[in-house]
């Protein structure tokens, strides 16, 4: 699966040129996207209860209540930017991943509507860039860009007020190439805004699910050297103008699930029984991709992200605009392997975007039958 793998130290003129970067972002960002804020109105989190949400590594989401308990808290995060050099696919490409909590996608965050998100967010000094996140579910500043750029050796917290229900996309936006180069480097992630009263289908019912799971997908650029062979740097920055080149082309060496071709394949499939009503959120910070999951539908899929408007009922296929979130919720009737994708299917096929779920059960030969095995054609 994903292999992590030794960073090499940075020689003088790396350290030269990531310094200069540094001064340059940090410059660039003050001038030109800096808040100006006049009067201010007190934040009411102070009297709430607060949370410590423990963050887990995806496609897994943290322990959390479906209908919220009590009034809205306050909900504690941290997380730590790790920039390291991963394996994205059995090709061999290798890309100095930029992540939210070591993982590509980061960790998603669930909150109820109206709890408030606080994060601590921390750039070590083993790191060698800037970093901020924006949060679509925020309001004002950037979606806090403006309020979270730290240099590594740095930790700022920020606390956002989650007003609007749905599934949302955070990512990184230091300014200018920085941000789509952050971006497909692996720094976005997702956050789920429950309503406080829990799901509901199109008829206005609740709904609960059994399982839920957090797809991240990943567009990667990877430059080759002259004889087409995947390129390895020692530092990210090193990368960057090779990188910018084939991002430009807007065609993706691989585009993949969690991180790695075949991160939730195989051995790492995903998994249900019959009868569960399991909960797929779907994340894209960057490109449009459409799900699809084959042997099955979207019994419900709450298109654009939004958990106040009324799901889409019975989808074969369903869209994820780039730069937002997805949640699909489906009830397994038959078991067996499914294969969740990306429907443009080169792009699942050839470039990486595929998940297995493996169900188990009892098969319901109503609902599907092989009448007659393969066998010769009979004479009419
Ligand atoms: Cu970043």
């Amino acid at each position: 699966m994903v292999r992590h793998l030794r960073a090499k130290a940075l020689n003088g003129k790396e350290k030269r040129m990531r310094k200069i970067l540094n001064v340059i972002l940090s410059i660039g960002f003050l001038l030109g996207f800096s808040t100006s804020i006049g009067a201010e109105i007190a934040s009411k989190a102070d009297k709430l209860e607060r949370i410590t949400q423990r963050l887990v590594t995806p496609p897994f989401l943290p322990a959390h209540e479906q209908v919220a308990i009590g009034p809205p808290k306050v909900v504690q995060v941290r997380m730590v930017i790790e920039e390291k050099l991963m394996k994205i696919s059995p090709d061999g490409a290798t890309i100095w991943a930029m992540t939210f909590n070591g993982s590509v996608p980061g960790p998603i965050i669930v909150v109820h509507q109206d709890d408030y998100v606080e994060l601590t967010l921390v750039n070590p000094k083993t790191n060698t860039l800037p970093h901020n996140i924006d949060f679509h579910a925020a309001t004002g500043a950037m979606g806090g860009g403006d309020l979270t750029l730290v240099a590594p050796g740095q930790e700022v917290v920020l606390r956002f007020k989650a007003i609007k229900p749905g599934v949302f996309v955070y990512h990184c936006a230091p300014g200018g190439a920085m941000t789509p180069w952050h971006v497909v480097s692996g720094m976005n992630g997702a956050i789920m805004v429950l309503p406080r009263d829990g799901l509901r289908d199109a008829e206005g019912s609740p709904v609960q699910y059994d399982k839920a799971y957090y797809i991240g997908e990943q567009d990667f650029y990877v430059p080759k050297d002259a004889n087409g062979k995947y390129k390895e740097y020692s530092t990210p920055i090193a990368g960057l103008g090779d990188m910018v080149e084939v991002m430009k082309s807007l065609t993706p060496t691989h585009v993949v699930f969690n991180g790695a071709v075949g991160a939730l394949t195989g051995e790492y499939a995903l998994t249900a029984k019959v009868g569960d009503r399991v909960l797929f959120i779907h994340a894209q910070s960057n490109r449009d991709s459409r799900p699809h999951l084959i042997g099955g539908h979207a019994d419900l899929a709450w298109r654009g992200g939004s958990f106040r408007d009324k799901p889409a009922t019975n989808l074969e296929t369903w869209f994820i605009e780039g730069g937002s979130a997805v949640a699909m919720l489906y009830q397994f009737r038959q078991p067996g392997m499914y294969v969740y994708l990306n429907h443009n299917l080169i792009e699942a096929i050839l470039l990486g975007a595929a998940a297995h779920v493996k169900v188990e059960g009892e098969w319901n030969n109503d609902l599907m039958e092989q009448v007659q095995k393969p066998s010769p054609i009979k004479e009419q």
